[in-house]
């Protein structure tokens, strides 16, 4: 999975190396930019890949079986819930709805703060979301959800763990998010396994994908911030 997915990553140039400022105003040599996957074979791929990781998370008792909805943060976590929602309810026979959060209050219409499945008392909700570095991103959709209804939240599934300190300690920003809202979270794929990945993958002329400049920087890097 960790190979299909770096290489999924890097054919549909979500996975890009040169010189990128973070959310955090770190300065990266990588980035993963989840707007890559925009075609509907792209997203129909990345839904399956989620699935393939809730499934295998349900399998070793990590995730509940009976989740109720994949909750998917405006913007760029609506396709990744909507298609791992379908994955999910069509090839692994597991049943779900999709939400998503508005960004702006409505108003009119059906009104409400949230689209597609409505967050009810009781129900199990899983979190979808595209890279962690800092888990700013989940720190704030959390208490949206909370603030519609008494769900459990009963885990958050990533493209990407960036695997990076935030503050004085040695532990990553999801080994903090777990320890704070007291669910798992899982990923795809952790940014040093995209590296062993690369590291041994060819591009169609044969030339390594990863030059030995990329992969000094990316060393440098999480030496600096990697947990
Ligand atoms: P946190 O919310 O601090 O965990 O940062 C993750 C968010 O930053 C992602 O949801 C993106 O909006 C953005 N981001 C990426 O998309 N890819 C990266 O490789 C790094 C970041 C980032 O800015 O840290």
């Amino acid at each position: 999975m960790q190979e299909g997915f770096t290489s999924f990553l890097l054919q549909s140039g979500a996975l890009k190396f040169g010189d990128f400022t973070l959310k955090s105003g770190r300065r990266s040599p990588y980035f993963i930019n989840a707007g890559a996957f925009n075609d509907g074979r792209l997203i129909a791929l990345l839904g399956e890949f989620y699935a393939r990781t809730i499934v295998q998370a349900v399998k070793q008792g990590t995730l509940p079986a009976d989740i109720d909805t994949v909750f998917g943060p405006a913007y760029k976590g609506i396709p990744l819930a909507v298609s791992t929602a379908i994955a999910l309810s069509g090839a692994h026979g597991m049943p779900v709805g999709y939400t998503f959060d508005r960004k702006e209050v409505k108003d009119h219409g059906d009104g409400g703060l949230m689209v597609g499945t409505q967050l009810r008392d009781g129900m199990r909700v899983l979190l979808v979301d595209d890279v962690m570095t800092a888990g700013t991103a989940v720190r704030q959709v959390v208490p949206k959800i909370m603030s519609q209804a008494k769900v459990t939240i009963v885990g958050l599934v990533l493209s990407v763990d960036r695997m990076e300190r935030t503050g004085q300690g040695q532990g990553s920003a999801v080994e903090s998010i777990m320890d704070e809202f007291h669910f798992p979270v899982i990923s795809i794929v952790n940014v040093r396994q995209i590296f062993d990945a690369a590291v041994s993958m060819k591009g169609p002329d044969g030339s390594p994908i990863l030059d030995q400049r990329t992969a000094d920087a990316a060393r440098d890097y999480l030496e600096r911030y990697g947990a």
